[in-house]
């Protein structure tokens, strides 16, 4: 690991930094010989899906198409390390608790099941028949299914996650809390409430059409570094790229493709975004608003002058309703608040907008910059009310792009993990299978926890994920799980949430999506669906890191059939051979129509999205536009007027946003380096502005503590020992590594209409370390 240091990185994002990267991600995982192999395999028409992250492939590709961030997660799952019972046994399970997220998974893979031992304080093998029997002994002892609660990961297959709701459905609950809660909920209910359907409408090839690429909240070079290929493709044609993000992120500045032997050698880079804006932490609305609204003068202006009109009215006339609703909101929205809320300058949105209103095409992608807010929904839906007034929905070339995280949280919820179904899917599911699924709405991942807070769930199972270090108030959460009867999860490698644990506890060691998936009737494929909801087929070529691992539908089989002795799903039949679970899947789903034969096609194939053929999928039958305030109630508003009304500086309340480095996954935390943004060996940071910095009088790299003060919460919530780093980021604002600021968001701070954490806008002050 290398040395600490914050440095100015000079290079672009890609070329040789990455390569250099890469290596040595590969001596740390000691599978350079073999790895290559596994890595050429990734994202290949016969290999395996790459389980970094869900942005699509070209097809067909014969190129070596990997990316530095996908090796790291490919290196960490074929890594050579293996975490066996007797490592895992040596600690007690109080002393791994204590560990660092990065030593827990650095063991390596699991091997073994696992069960907490209380009079040792550790985790001792288990066949995998007492397993499942631990687990339906509790399941069956519950006074009600719905004291149980079954969290999914992104990173499960279909034929997975088709089994687990299936099993869950038919144990009883719809308690189904999510990554994506955690996550794109608020595109989800946004894009549904707006045009239909809860998910993007564009695919790669409008990526190749347009002309003008919005990206809000996301940091592609690090969290979808595939993405930067289309972007660069798309900037080397001409079209405008604009980003809005409080950080100037490396990766969006500049790329080098490493497949490209002149840009490497000659050291060149393409510059990816052509404007940059810095909105406030939590500033997306304001700015919004502001571009639609000079949308609207330059429309004025353009009719006048008889040049061709900015709005779109045979679109807005035929297929939107709502429209003099949010043109009458946005008309009445005072410049002065669009600026101060947004950050950006009347002159800055101007721009913005002049540039988008002579685009021909419009892409608009965002991540978790603009989902983790408490008005996350409002701002996917202004996102959507600035292309719907262009009418840049269902026309090649432009539409909505939200950029899924894991490589199949949007194909979980395809197949059915939610904890809202709908009755059109219940009464599929009862015509099916012969049973009555439960009617009524389960638990989200923030209903999971307060309901195990208040003793009304004892059972965790986590099928994947780290559960105790992915969500908020980890104080609270932490509390929830340990007051459990029994908690499980089924994961790959040992981490945090396992030292979590309630009065038993189970470790149950699966497939990764790199190794062969041997049952009855040979090796087998599973699907996914990416982030522009194309299903492809997924087969791992490594051997297993254990002989002892069960894939993850077979895991779902097996505790089938020791909890429900009586269910008529032919569950061990089923995991013979995965055709018959797509073939499941095809009944329940009408979209799957032929699913396994055209699953089998190279490349798979697209499932139907209504709202990008403009077949708008709403009560009313057209698009939405939606209204939505300036948001100034906020979790940093209510603590900045808190303060005020106390007499004290309301300027000393900053917003922190919490991001991913570069050289982690989530909550695996690969290495110490964040390359881009120039800190190298170390976490523990905190990015702030330089003159914010010198007004609280104090020295860049000086230590200090990351204190909550959310208005009306009374749990005293410190994040301790940060080392402050200047950074281009707007005043008021500061950011640190997710997840070690969790703590900081309190439980009841979440999205209005999608219950996300605001991961996004957490009220903190900053004082000088109390301990180094
Ligand atoms: N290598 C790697 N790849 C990953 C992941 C990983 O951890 N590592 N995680 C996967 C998952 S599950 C997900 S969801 C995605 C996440 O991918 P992203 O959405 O890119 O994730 P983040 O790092 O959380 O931050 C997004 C960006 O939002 C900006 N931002 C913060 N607050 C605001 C705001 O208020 N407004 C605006 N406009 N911008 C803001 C931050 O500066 C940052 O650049 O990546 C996936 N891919
Ligand atoms: N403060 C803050 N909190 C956040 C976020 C943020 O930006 N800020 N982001 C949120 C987001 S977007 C998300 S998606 C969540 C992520 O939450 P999770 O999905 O729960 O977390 P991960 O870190 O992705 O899970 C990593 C673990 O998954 C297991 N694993 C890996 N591969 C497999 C597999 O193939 N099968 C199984 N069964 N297990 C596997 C490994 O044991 C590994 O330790 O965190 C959320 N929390
Ligand atoms: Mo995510």
């Amino acid at each position: 690991m290398s040395q600490a240091k914050i440095e100015f990185y000079k290079g672009p994002a890609g070329g040789w930094g990455a390569l250099r990267s890469v290596a040595r991600q590969l001596l740390q995982h000691r599978i350079a010989a073999k790895g290559a192999r596994t890595l050429l395999s990734a994202n290949q028409p016969d290999g395996f899906d790459c389980p970094g992250c869900a942005w699509p492939d070209r097809q067909h590709t014969s190129s070596f198409e990997f990316c530095e961030n996908g090796v790291k997660a490919v290196a960490a799952e074929a890594t050579a390390d293996r975490a066996t019972p007797e490592l895992i046994g040596q600690h007690t399970v109080s002393a791994l608790r204590t560990w660092p997220d990065h030593d827990l998974e650095a063991m390596g893979r699991l091997t073994e099941p696992l069960v907490y031992r209380p009079a040792t304080d550790r985790y001792e093998r288990i066949t995998w028949d007492e397993a499942f029997a631990t687990v339906a002994r509790h399941l069956r002892a519950l006074a009600s299914p719905d004291e149980a609660v079954f969290y999914t990961s992104g990173r499960t297959s279909n034929e997975a996650a088709f089994l687990y709701q299936l099993f869950v459905r038919e144990f009883g609950t719809n308690n189904f809390p999510d990554c994506s809660n955690m996550c794109h909920e608020p595109s989800g209910m946004g894009l549904k409430a707006s045009v239909g359907v809860g998910k993007g409408t564009v695919t790669l090839e409008d990526f190749e059409h347009a002309d003008c690429i919005l990206i809000f909240g996301q940091n592609p070079g690090t969290n979808h570094p595939r993405m930067l290929g289309e972007l660069r493709a798309a900037a080397k044609r001409g079209a405008r790229i604009l980003s809005f993000n409080p950080l100037r992120e490396r990766g969006l500045e500049r790329f080098a493709d490493p497949q490209s032997p002149v840009e490497m050698l000659g050291g060149g880079a393409t510059a990816i975004t052509s404007d940059y804006f810095q909105p406030q932490v939590g500033g997306d609305i304001a700015a919004l608003k502001g571009l639609m609204k000079h949308l609207l003068t330059l429309d004025v202006q353009a009719r006048a002058e008889g040049r061709a009109p900015v709005l779109d009215d045979a679109f807005i006339a035929t297929h939107t309703q709502g429209f003099q609703a949010l043109k009458a909101d946005l008309l009445a929205e005072p410049w002065p608040l669009i600026e101060r809320e947004s950050g950006l300058s009347q002159a800055q949105l101007h721009h913005a907008a002049e540039v988008i209103a002579r685009a021909q095409g419009v892409i608009a992608c965002w991540g978790m910059g603009i989902t983790q807010h408490r008005h996350g929904v409002g701002a996917v839906q202004m996102i959507a009310n600035l292309l719907l007034m262009r009418g840049m929905v269902g026309r090649p070339g432009a539409g909505l792009c939200p950029v899924r995280g894991h490589s199949n949280v949007q194909g979980d919820r395809t197949m059915g993990i939610d904890e809202k179904p709908t009755t059109a899917f219940l009464d599929r599911l009862e015509r099916v299978y012969g049973f009555a699924p439960p009617r009524h709405e389960g638990f989200d991942t923030i209903g999971a926890i307060e309901a195990m807070r208040d003793g009304r769930a004892h059972v965790f199972f986590g099928m994947g994920g780290n559960f105790a270090a992915a969500t908020p108030d980890t104080p609270a959460t932490w509390a929830a799980l340990q007051r459990c009867a029994l908690t499980v999860h089924v994961a790959t490698k040992f981490n945090r949430s396992h030292t979590v644990h309630g009065r038993e506890a189970l470790v149950l060691p699966c497939l990764g999506r790199t190794e062969i998936d041997q049952q009855a009737t040979g090796p087998q494929h599973v699907s996914v669906e990416d982030s522009m909801s194309t299903v492809h087929l997924s087969a791992g070529i490594n051997e297993p890191a254990s002989p002892h691992l069960l894939s993850e539908p077979m895991i779902v089989a097996r505790l089938a059939e020791a909890t429900l002795p009586h269910s008529r799903v032919p569950w061990r039949w089923l995991v013979e051979d995965y055709d018959r679970i797509r073939d499941h899947i095809e009944r329940v789903f009408d979209a799957f129509q032929g699913f396994n034969e055209k699953v089998h096609h190279p490349g798979g194939f697209r499932l139907r999205n209504t709202a990008s053929e403009r077949v708008w999928a709403t009560p009313s039958g057209k698009a939405q536009f939606a209204v939505h305030a300036i948001p100034q109630d906020t979790a940093v508003h209510e603590a900045r007027d808190q303060a005020r009304q106390a007499g004290h500086q309301p300027e000393r309340v900053f917003a922190l946003t919490t991001v991913r480095a570069h050289d982690q996954y989530n909550t695996t935390v690969y290495g110490l380096d964040d390359r881009y943004r120039g800190v190298f060996g170390q976490r523990r940071v905190v990015f702030v502005n330089a003159a914010d910095r010198q007004a609280l009088g104090l020295a860049e790299g000086a230590w200090v503590d990351l204190v909550g003060c959310a208005a009306g919460d009374t749990t005293e919530r410190v994040a301790p020992g940060f080392k402050l780093v200047d950074y281009d980021i707007p005043t008021g604002c500061v950011a640190a590594y997710y997840p070690e600021t969790n703590g900081l968001v309190p439980l009841s701070s979440h999205a209005i209409g999608a219950r996300t954490p605001t991961s996004k806008s957490v009220p903190v002050t900053l004082r000088p370390a109390q301990e180094a």
